[in-house]
């Protein structure tokens, strides 16, 4: 197949009830750019990027916008043979830059989906369930209110929920923690994301002030090596989100043992061609992970939920996606949702959203 367009939008995704407070960043409204791919027979496939802020990660919303302009010229026209022969040719065009490419990698997935007629779950190994759990993700604040907040979502029918700390005295984390294990206790399954904020030596405080408290720690410190130099004197497991930056960060990890589960995201890893790999290397590991991504609308919802439904149950952690966040969808009839705290996945060819595209005004750039 050949690819014959390609169109890049622009969109802004204003915080419903923000700003949304993160140890490192606090964030009003996200820029996110979606491509559009058209092939030689006119059929189309959608992708998105859109990092929350320029803070959270090496990423920002007009960085992606660069790569993608750069990347962009060289898809239209050669032969395209295949999901990894794709991430092969981008490779060619620049180096890095994992999440611009995940657009690419997430609209040729729904262009072939469409082509063939089968789901991107299809495509991506073949569903293991219609319905995936998803679960809430907090922002950073005070203890009565995220206990109050948890207590609203175990009844909503979730059954995870992260509660983001960081970025502030440690005591406040500690008695936010106790605070919404004495609301939920066992009804959602606690993981505390510190976002990078915490130094060793607040991260093992914390797991020491909470040993009673059956907690995740996500992300505490900055760096792999922080965490692996604290890592047998905690009390607690650990995922590793920001720090697993793509396969070979994840492989290191691994093999030396330093995490016991990811918080992962599709467009940090570069996509869905590598999310695939990175999905049967944790099964192979046995090791937990979630299918997330770092914000975005419905395009970006629906890869979550299409590759979270070929991940064995047992490994799903859950699925994270902004849509609580956010007001309005992009695909009017068939939204991605989530409802008592699972997200259905979308049905049909490729990704199952079509999203209106007059949503998002003239293209910022095309190219034939
Ligand atoms: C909760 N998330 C999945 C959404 C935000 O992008 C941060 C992220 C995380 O786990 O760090
Ligand atoms: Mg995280």
């Amino acid at each position: 197949m050949r690819i014959a367009e390609i169109h890049i939008y622009r969109h802004e995704l204003p915080v419903k009830d923000g700003p949304y407070v993160m140890a490192s960043t606090v964030v009003s409204s996200l820029t996110t750019t979606l491509v559009k791919l058209v092939d030689e027979t006119g059929t189309i496939g959608w992708g998105e990027t859109c990092p929350v802020g320029p803070v959270y990660a090496p990423a920002h919303a007009d960085g992606a916008l660069a790569a993608i302009r750069e990347i962009a010229p060289g898809l239209v026209g050669p032969d395209i043979s295949g999901t990894r022969a794709f991430h092969r040719l981008m490779d060619r065009r620049l180096n890095g830059h994992n999440y611009a490419k995940a657009a690419f990698d997430i609209a040729l997935h729904d262009l072939l989906g469409k082509r063939t007629g089968l789901s991107v779950a299809g495509l991506l190994g073949g569903l293991m369930t219609d319905r995936v759990p998803s679960y809430f993700a907090s922002g950073v604040g005070s203890p009565e209110d995220i206990a109050r907040v948890a207590s609203e979502k175990a009844a909503q029918g979730y059954r995870r929920m992260q509660i983001k700390v960081g970025g502030r005295a440690v005591e406040l984390d500690i008695e936010t923690i106790h605070k919404v294990w004495e609301a939920v206790g066992d009804r959602m399954r606690l993981v505390v994301d510190g976002n990078r904020g915490w130094t060793s030596q607040e991260a093992l405080r914390v797991s020491r002030a909470c040993l009673d408290i059956p907690i995740v720690l996500e992300q505490p410190c900055n760096t792999i090596d922080e965490v692996a130099r604290i890592r047998n004197q905690l009390g607690h497991g650990v995922y590793l989100d920001e720090s697993a930056t793509d396969l070979s960060a994840v492989v290191r990890s691994v093999s030396e043992g330093v995490c016991d589960g990811f918080g992962m995201k599709i467009t940090r890893i570069g996509g869905l061609q590598p999310m695939s790999v990175f999905r049967d290397l944790c099964e192979a590991a046995a090791l937990p992970h979630t299918c997330d991504d770092s914000w975005g609308g419905d395009i970006i919802a629906a890869a979550c939920a299409q590759i979270a439904a070929t991940v064995h149950p047992k490994f799903l952690e859950g699925v994270w996606i902004a849509e609580p966040y956010i007001d309005g969808h992009y695909d009017p009839d068939s939204p991605v949702k989530i409802v008592d705290g699972h997200i259905r996945v979308p049905q049909g060819p490729g990704l199952g959203v079509t999203p209106d595209e007059s949503l998002f005004g003239a293209p910022v750039a095309s190219y034939q």
